[in-house]
């Protein structure tokens, strides 16, 4: 199985974490964006869209983080709880893996400004707040997003975060969300060895980037 990514990618980096937890064996092909290597016509071949992570499994060609993540477990650790097959505890899953996603494109595009040289848009910034308040209330009464145990869920979301602490958005008021991340991250065991290295570097990149717009 060939996961073609770059660990400074949220997304693949929230993949390479369900990864390292199942354990599953995989060959990583690292794409370097600041190259242009996903707009290499071997890479279009496999993914059009020109966007890692991508998962090439025999025949089977995927992409979009949240699709690579269910298809791994439940290909490869089908009794696992991270995606249990209890429809509606699944259900639940992906109602806030859709969430987080959702979540996740308001901080990429309150964010997006600053790769041309502008500030981060206000508006948008404010509705991701909003959503991250949401998100917030429904910690108070949960310990993990759905289901009460560790799911895909809470990790897609943890990779997702990460881009938020690359770009300095202070989420410290969060205080309920605050806690979820020290206990997921605690979870994943291997979550330094995963993201701290990437996590250097995208935060350089991005801090970088906002410091040209001020
Ligand atoms: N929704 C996608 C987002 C993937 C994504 O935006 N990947 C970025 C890297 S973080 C990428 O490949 N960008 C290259 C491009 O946009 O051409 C997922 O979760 O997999």
């Amino acid at each position: 199985m060939d996961l073609y990514s770059m660990a400074e990618s949220p997304p693949c980096r929230s993949v390479l974490m369900v990864i390292d937890y199942l354990g599953v064996r995989v060959n990583l092909i690292n794409v370097d964006l600041s190259k242009g290597q996903h707009l290499e016509p071997s890479f279009l071949k496999l993914n059009p869209f020109h966007l890692i992570p991508t998962l090439v499994d025999g025949d089977l060609i995927l992409w979009e983080s949240r699709a690579i993540i269910k298809y791994i477990v439940d290909k490869y650790s089908p009794d696992n709880q991270l995606y249990p097959k209890d429809v509606e505890k699944r259900a639940k899953i992906d109602q806030w893996l859709y969430q987080e996603m959702g979540t996740y494109n308001l901080l990429s595009g309150f964010m997006r400004p600053v790769f041309s040289g502008s500030k981060p848009d206000v508006t948008g910034k404010e509705k991701f707040m909003d959503s991250m308040k949401l998100i917030d209330n429904h910690l108070e009464e949960n310990n993990y997003l759905a289901n009460n145990n560790l799911t895909i869920a809470d990790i897609s979301f943890i990779g997702s975060l990460s881009y938020a602490e690359a770009c300095s958005v202070d989420l410290s008021s969060f205080k309920k969300i605050v806690s979820w991340m020290d206990r997921v991250k605690n979870e994943l065991t291997n979550y330094n060895q995963i993201n701290s290295s990437a996590m250097v570097n995208l935060t350089n990149y991005m801090q970088h980037l906002i410091s040209i717009t001020e």
